[in-house]
């Protein structure tokens, strides 16, 4: 029978013995740094998802299929060309027989279908500048109201209104946990954000807090980790956002153009700071699903 969706045997074995699983998005790995640098991170992710003794379940569409963990050959299909899929695309591009490279919020529709519930990212998408000319929010949150999993991140990715997205995540009902901070990470930076919703100071406080909150009918949260390793960078994004409204960049397109953008006039020091932020919130979130397991 032809299946929608194809969870790989690794993966089908870990979910039916109850063993814990990380799930992994393949944009950041196809449009969040430029080739080859973007199939390196989404393998030291898996790798990082492994050292914590969990199952990395990295999520996108290939050949027509909504494909659940992914060997190496086909993780290297997800280049710049892939089209970036939030929830309303996956069936389309199923369906289209594309290659489709899963936001954040395409993973967590898929991740609620197949009973996955922790993922890790870089920084999830939120409230993009200029909201009262253009409302450009992203899908990610909306998804987080709906699939029960938890999301470590360093935050939203600082391109977009902070506190304008932490008034929606409030809106939304979905709790900010700090992973060692009272803080919320700025992605690039670890100081200066808006307060979290609570700090928790090891992955199984994290895990309790998630367990109590789907035991109260709550769906996704996330788990905020300070970048290992900061990088100062507020004028380049200005710069980069001004850019992307001159060159008429939006919708989908906003958020790849200024990650590209800061990758190369901060001569890769941006896309360094971002490849360990995302591989330490693999980590993380590999961690509080064991702790999960465990409790
Ligand atoms: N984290 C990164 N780099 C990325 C992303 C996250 O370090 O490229 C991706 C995720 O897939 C997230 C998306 O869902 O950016 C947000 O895009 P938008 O703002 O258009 O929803
Ligand atoms: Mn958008």
């Amino acid at each position: 029978m032809n299946e929608l969706v194809v969870v790989s045997l690794e993966v089908r074995a870990a979910l039916a013995e109850g063993r814990s699983v990380v799930a992994l998005e393949t944009t950041i790995v196809a449009h969040g740094f430029p080739a080859p640098h973007g199939v390196e991170v989404g393998l030291q992710m898996e790798e990082a998802v492994r050292g914590a003794g969990a199952t990395p379940a990295t999520i996108g569409v290939l050949d027509g299929r909504i494909r659940v963990g992914l060997d190496d050959d086909e993780l290297g299909r997800f280049d710049s060309s892939a089209r970036k899929l939030g929830p309303r695309d996956l069936a389309a591009c199923a369906v289209a027989g594309d290659v489709g490279a899963t936001t954040v919020g395409g993973v967590l529709a898929v991740a609620r279908t197949v009973g996955i519930r922790f993922m890790g990212t870089g920084g999830i998408g939120g409230v993009h500048r200029g909201y009262p000319a253009r409302p450009d929010v992203s899908a990610d949150l909306v998804a987080l109201v709906t699939a029960p999993v938890l999301v470590a991140c360093s935050g939203a990715k600082s391109l977009l209104d902070i506190p304008a997205t932490m008034e929606h995540l409030e809106t939304l009902g979905i709790p900010v946990l700090g992973y060692r901070t009272d803080t919320l990470p700025l992605f690039y930076e670890a100081e200066g954000g808006p307060a979290v919703t609570q700090r928790v100071d090891d992955p199984t406080t994290a895990a309790r807090v998630a367990a109590a909150h789907w035991e109260l009918g709550g769906c996704g949260l996330l788990l905020t980790n300070p970048p290992p390793e900061v990088v100062e960078v507020g004028d380049l994004i200005e710069e980069a956002v001004a850019k992307a409204a001159r060159d008429g960049v939006s919708g989908q397109a906003v958020t790849p153009f200024v990650l590209a953008f800061l990758h190369e006039r901060s001569d890769g020091r941006t896309r360094e700071v971002n490849r360990k932020l995302a591989v330490a919130n693999a980590r993380l979130a590999g961690d509080v699903s064991v702790a999960f397991a465990a409790l």
